[in-house]
């Protein structure tokens, strides 16, 4: 069967990545920091779905626990066949002036580093192999800039042209390459960028019905399992009250 690695398994999108997946057959290499949590996903995984679960916990940040994790995958691991680049996250909204310097370096080192880190190795396998499918998970706010979400939007932009850059650099190894755009999803997204303030992180999506973390998994599953002719190249997902990344239909 074939096999998915997920980066940012231990919740939200990719959490519902690995259920999805799994439910489907797949093999799962499920990554993240936080192991007690990945442990307690693969055995549900496994009791529910009875499909093989390695789990890797490790930072995407370190270039060298991003090698010595994924360099060697056990054989019944490997070739990876999907590569789903979702760990990431947003730390704080504020103007240049304001922000902080420890936030900026780690939305960058998270979401623009930790992908390349992860993409090169897999990706290095994947042309070894003859083939593969790297699925980036962008965001509106790698179309759309909005206030205050300067260096987010900066990182999920380049994250939108390594989606590009990376296609036309494996279209000789077969290796297809997608991005997924989501709006608003309510995941521990905004908890995280508030620094663990709940209520804060509530008010984001108060009013209207933001995206579930299974939405974007099962269009993500999608993309994953067209054709091999066709690559779904890049897919914006929004809550249906949601137009762009500053108009939100909002009941209060
Ligand atoms: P969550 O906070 O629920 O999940 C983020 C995941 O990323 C966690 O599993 C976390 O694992 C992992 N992660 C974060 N930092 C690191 C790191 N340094 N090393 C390894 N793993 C890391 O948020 P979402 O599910 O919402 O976010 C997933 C992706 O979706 C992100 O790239 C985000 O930017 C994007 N996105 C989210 C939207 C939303 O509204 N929620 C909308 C559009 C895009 P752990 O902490 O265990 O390491
Ligand atoms: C997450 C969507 O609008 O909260 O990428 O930044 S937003």
């Amino acid at each position: 069967m074939k096999k998915v690695l997920i980066t940012g398994a231990t919740s939200g999108i990719g959490k519902a990545c690995a259920y999805q997946f799994a439910k489907n057959g797949f093999t799962l290499v499920l990554t993240g920091r936080r192991t007690q949590r990945l442990e307690e996903i693969k055995q549900d995984i496994i009791n529910q779905y009875k499909v093989p679960v390695l789990t890797l916990s490790f930072d995407v940040r370190n270039f060298f626990q991003v090698q010595e994790a994924l360099e060697n995958l056990p054989s019944a691991f490997s070739p990876i066949n999907i590569l789903i680049n979702n760990a990431g996250l947003a730390k704080g909204l504020a103007d240049i002036i304001d922000g902080s310097v420890e936030h900026w370096q780690t939305m960058i080192d998270t979401n623009i580093k930790g992908l390349l880190y992860v993409s090169k190795i897999v990706a290095s396998q994947m042309r070894k192999a003859g083939g593969g499918h790297i699925i980036n998970v962008g965001s509106t706010a790698a179309k759309e800039v909005y206030p205050w979400g300067n260096v987010y939007c900066a990182t999920k932009y380049a994250v939108d042209a390594l989606t590009k850059g990376m296609r036309m650099d494996f279209i000789k190894d077969n290796i297809k390459v997608s991005v997924v755009h989501p709006g608003f999803v309510e995941t521990e997204f905004s908890i995280v960028r508030f620094d663990g303030d709940i209520e804060k992180a509530k008010k984001v999506y108060q009013g209207f019905e933001p995206l579930r973390a299974e939405d974007v998994a099962q269009v993500i599953y999608w993309m994953a399992t067209v054709p091999a002719n066709v690559n779904i190249a890049e897919v914006l997902l929004l809550p249906t009250a949601q137009a762009s990344a500053m108009v939100v239909h909002r009941k209060e």
